[in-house]
């Protein structure tokens, strides 16, 4: 036999070619492409489908804790298995540093809890919440050198605000280590000032979590950011940008040279403000943050994703049961204010890309792989090992079938969470089988596998850093 596994008969996309070619897969790795090929003990017959490389999603919440009386609702085996479903072979979820305590020490504990769970591949970005001398001196250059190459900091959020002088602080660290930063960029002092004004008004609906953190607040943190870095000199991400505002000061910013990066996600592209209406606190369903936007922000995030603003089109999967544990706790309190910030979607960010993007012809194929897949790995540094399709790397692989039609449901979904924020949203375009390191992960609306075969990736420093 000259292979384990062939894929055979599909059309490969990958981020720049459209071509049809065989797949030969051995111990795990794309061992050739070529036009026919024969010789393997197992042959998967892909007529009439896309193979893409396995998204990546560079954004996910798991198992992350998330204050009093509140649960996340994914652990990395849940999380991990809808992200499969949903086409993924990796994911990059956060690592949260506790105050007070060192990078090592929550990465271990993530670890704990990843290691021997996950159905796909997983590698972190760490939190840092505490940017104590120890952390900027030590854990930062010793955790790049260990393959954690990316750092996530908030300027909002009372547990995880960072001050501009601790900013500028972790920036310069990352400079110096060759750490690649990225950035939640919405205002601290802004939001609490308008949450005050709303709650004193009685304002106290879900529906206000909108209008607590209006676009100005997120475009004034994203000049902040941008200034920032560009005061240390350093490139970085701004993470689940949401509107025209903000993509205008990355725009700004990058047509003076410097190195911006930035994300936008399903959220921003399908939802709106007023999904935050519903009755009494539904709307607390759609709570995310930034929050959705109009539909004039929607169109920016579009031309985004299609000039080139955006690298990566992540979930910022964040899941909070709707029923207990989770958006409508901690009990009794009434206020948007304490609505956990976050909404599912790792099963259905490439369902959702490639309906509302390629079928509806505002992106192409490639478009969709680079988005989804190829510039995570590109970007995090785990290129060509994953998110392509190239002799030699890790046969993470996904049949696509981009004339199946369904429409998005709770009930078809397999994460922890008890809504979907996309319920009833028809989709065409669906993955019907993932491969991870050679391995039938899922198949159609089946788990293949019997233990969980996702590994931790340690990483290279992303190319965007300085080196
Ligand atoms: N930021 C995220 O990245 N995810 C959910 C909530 C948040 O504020
Ligand atoms: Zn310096
Ligand atoms: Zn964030
Ligand atoms: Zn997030």
């Amino acid at each position: 036999m000259n292979f384990d596994t062939i894929i055979s008969g599909g059309t490969l996309v990958t981020d720049t070619e459209t071509f049809a070619a065989d797949i030969g897969i051995t111990d795990g790795r794309i061992t050739a492409i070529a036009e026919t090929l024969d010789g393997a003990a197992q042959t998967i017959d892909a007529t009439g489908k896309l193979v893409l490389p396995g998204g990546i999603d560079s954004h996910v919440h798991l198992a992350q804790p998330s204050g009093p009386e509140v649960v996340m609702a994914d652990d990395f085996a849940s999380g991990t298995l809808a992200a499969a479903f949903g086409g993924n072979t990796t994911v990059m979820p956060f690592c949260l540093q506790e105050k007070g305590k060192g990078l090592r020490e929550a990465l271990t504990a993530y670890h704990a809890l990843a290691d021997g769970n996950c159905h796909i591949d997983v590698s972190f970005h760490v939190i840092v919440s505490d940017p104590s001398a120890g952390v900027l001196g030590q854990d930062i250059p010793a955790l790049v050198e260990d393959g954690y190459t990316s750092i996530k900091v908030f300027m909002t959020y009372d547990d995880l605000v960072l001050n501009d002088r601790e900013l500028l602080g972790v920036m310069d660290a990352a400079r110096h280590s060759g750490a690649f930063v990225m950035v939640h960029a919405e205002g601290y002092d802004t939001i609490r000032f308008l949450t005050e004004k709303l709650e004193q008004a009685g304002k106290t609906a879900p529906y206000y979590h909108g209008p607590s953190r209006p676009v100005a607040v997120e475009r004034e943190a994203t000049h902040r950011a941008i200034s920032l870095a560009e005061i240390v000199d350093v490139p970085i991400m701004i993470v689940h940008v949401s509107n025209r505002a903000a993509i205008e000061e990355i725009e700004r910013a990058r047509a003076r040279g410097l190195n911006i990066r930035a994300e936008t996600c399903p959220q921003y592209l399908v939802l709106t403000e007023d999904d935050m209406q519903g009755d009494a606190m539904e709307g607390a369903k759609f709570v995310c943050s930034p929050p959705p936007r109009g539909t004039d922000d929607q169109d920016a995030c579009w031309q985004g994703l299609i000039d080139g603003t955006f690298d990566v089109f992540s979930s910022d999967h964040c899941p909070f049961r709707y029923t207990e544990d989770g958006k409508l706790t901690p009990k009794g309190e009434k206020s948007f204010r304490y609505v956990p910030n976050g909404i599912p979607g790792v099963e259905t960010r490439l369902p959702i890309l490639f309906s509302e993007g390629v079928t509806k012809g505002r992106i192409d194929l490639n478009r969709f792989v680079a988005l989804s897949s190829t510039y995570h790995a590109k970007t995090y540094g785990m290129y060509p090992q994953k998110g392509a399709l190239a002799v030699g790397s890790d046969a993470d692989i996904v049949l696509w079938d981009a004339d199946m039609t369904r429409t998005i449901r709770q009930e078809d979904l397999h994460h922890g969470c008890d809504y979907t924020p996309f319920e009833g949203l028809e989709v065409t375009g669906w993955p019907v089988l993932t491969m991870l390191r050679g391995q039938v992960v899922t198949q159609g609306d089946t788990l293949a596998t019997t233990t969980p075969g996702g590994a931790y990736v340690a990483r290279a420093r992303s190319p965007d850093a300085v080196q």
